[in-house]
């Protein structure tokens, strides 16, 4: 996939404006809105079982994301993401934390099961989790397991039928059969919470203005990627608040020349 592509599919979501639908956790809403709204695409967060339908239907995508999963929210999941399915609305979904606690896999799971889902990602730990392959985790980070994540991408994806991406320093995007890794990002995102969550997010918003899924999903990663190397690099020294903020400053102005000087994709 070129630059061009890239640059060409991150102009769309600024011109288009997609209408995000997030079901998600209670730490990352509000940054999650900031950060759909500073890239250009349109953020709203709808809960209510008696609303959810009518939302996810007129949404670009709906981003599903178990960080802080309780009952009513499963049973809105599941709503919202039936009516995205017989309208057409690609799911992006976040297994925070599956293989945490058996409520969450056993969610993640059945939310794959009853729905079908256009794009899943997460960590290794997740993802394994989420197809029920061995792997550690604990809390909402990533465990020490040390298995391919290559491999477990494409198992993931095979077993499926859709779209994986498992990030981490490098991350992994696989349609089954075609796989990139896309080595843009900073460790520095690693000290600000939500900065997964945003990013499955913002991953909705490029599944939205474009149809081939690989190709949004590496758009989306590189862009994410390109945008935080840059915020790191302003703040210098200064530490993970101010961080938090210049990444929101990046993602409104990231630009083709960036992503044309910076972006490091490798097709496998
Ligand atoms: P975890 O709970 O394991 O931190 P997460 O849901 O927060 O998972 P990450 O894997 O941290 O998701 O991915 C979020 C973003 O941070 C991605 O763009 C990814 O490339 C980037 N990232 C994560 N770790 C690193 C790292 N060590 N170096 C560079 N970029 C990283
Ligand atoms: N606890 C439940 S959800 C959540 C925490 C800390 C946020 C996780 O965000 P991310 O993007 O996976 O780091
Ligand atoms: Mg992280
Ligand atoms: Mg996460």
């Amino acid at each position: 996939m070129s630059n061009e592509q890239i640059e060409s599919t991150l102009e769309k979501v600024r011109q288009q404006n997609p209408l995000v639908h997030n079901i998600t956790n209670v730490v990352v809403t509000n940054f999650t809105a900031n950060g759909l709204l500073a890239l250009g695409a349109s953020p709203v967060m709808a809960y209510a079982r008696e609303e959810v339908a009518d939302m996810a239907k007129i949404a670009g995508a709906l981003v599903l994301n178990i960080g802080t999963l309780t009952q009513a929210e499963i049973e809105a999941m599941l709503i919202a993401g039936k009516s995205a399915n017989e309208h057409g609305v690609p799911i992006i979904f976040d297994p925070v934390g599956a293989g945490a606690t058996p409520f969450r896999t056993k969610t993640a799971r059945r939310i794959v099961e009853e729905l079908s889902i256009s794009i899943l990602r997460g960590n290794a730990a997740e993802i394994a989790n989420v197809i029920g392959e061995e792997w550690t985790i604990k809390g909402v980070d990533a465990g020490e397991g040390t298995g391919n994540t290559i491999e477990l991408a494409q198992t993931a994806a095979r077993k499926l039928n859709i779209t994986v991406i498992i990030t981490g320093k490098d991350d992994v995007v696989t349609d089954g059969q075609n796989t990139y890794i896309v080595h843009n990002g900073h460790s520095i995102l690693t000290k600000v919470t939500g900065t997964g969550c945003l990013l499955s997010s913002v991953i909705g918003a490029f599944a939205a203005v474009e149809k081939d899924l690989l190709h949004a999903t590496v758009a989306a990663l590189t862009t994410y990627g390109v945008a935080a190397e840059i915020a790191a690099n302003q703040i210098e020294e200064a530490g993970p608040g101010s961080f938090q903020i210049e990444f929101l400053n990046q993602l409104s102005k990231v630009s083709s020349e960036d992503i044309r000087e910076l972006g490091k994709i490798t097709q496998l």
